[in-house]
């Protein structure tokens, strides 16, 4: 029987994601709790907020929950938006207004190397087990490219490639990205754990 996850994000690209590398676990989102809450986040650091999302989701329930912390660093913007990438425009911002908003922090700017850093905590019963990381280097398009992908992916060319993530695909993304990497941490941390699944 396979091992049953639970991903504590609203974010269902992320959960498409993780479903796709973790392919030998159950991988549930949030819709089995009941009204889990909306966990406001509130660090400064990515393992900050992936351990109170892990924490407080776990809080909720006997399974394994695994929460995923995670952005675009651009260097010449001394790091930005980081651990704001989601809330980049503002509050009520989208993927959509976020590119725009960083497209036009970058005008003009030949300096466009940046990575996706992603942080993944495992907790069980509201007690932290364990943390892994991931990244992923690359550089700003100039415009967006591709159709694929969530976020910032359209204007993310990952190292050796012209295409942005958004056109590269959801398997070659998933061989390289920022996510995939933390996961390794995660199957290899699960399989020494818990070796019979
Ligand atoms: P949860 O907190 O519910 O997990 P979220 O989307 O708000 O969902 P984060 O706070 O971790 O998640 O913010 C991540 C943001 O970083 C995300 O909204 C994208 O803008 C960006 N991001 C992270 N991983 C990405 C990826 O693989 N491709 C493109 N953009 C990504």
């Amino acid at each position: 029987m396979k091992k049953r996850l639970i991903v504590a994000t609203r974010n269902a690209h992320k959960v498409e994601e993780i479903r796709a590398i973790l392919s030998t676990f159950e991988v549930l989102d949030l819709s089995v709790l009941t009204d889990p809450p909306e966990v406001e986040e509130t660090g400064t650091t990515f393992l900050e907020n992936a351990t109170l999302k892990a924490v407080a989701i776990s809080d909720l329930t006997d399974a394994l929950v695994l929460s995923d912390d995670s952005g675009l660093e651009v260097d010449s913007l001394g790091g930005d938006p980081g651990v704001y990438s989601s809330r980049y425009a503002g509050g009520d911002g989208n993927d959509s207004l976020n590119n725009e908003k960083l497209l036009r922090e970058m005008d003009g700017n030949c300096e466009r190397t940046a990575r996706f850093r992603c942080v993944i905590v495992l907790a069980r019963g509201g007690n932290v087990l364990a943390d892994f990381s991931g990244a992923v280097e690359g550089r700003i398009l100039q415009q967006k490219q591709g159709g694929g992908g969530f976020g910032y992916d359209p204007l993310f060319a990952p190292e050796g490639y012209e295409m942005s993530f958004a056109e590269l695909g959801e398997e070659i993304k998933n061989s390289m990205s920022h996510r995939s990497r933390a996961l390794e941490g995660v199957v290899d941390w699960l399989s020494r754990r818990f070796p019979l699944g």
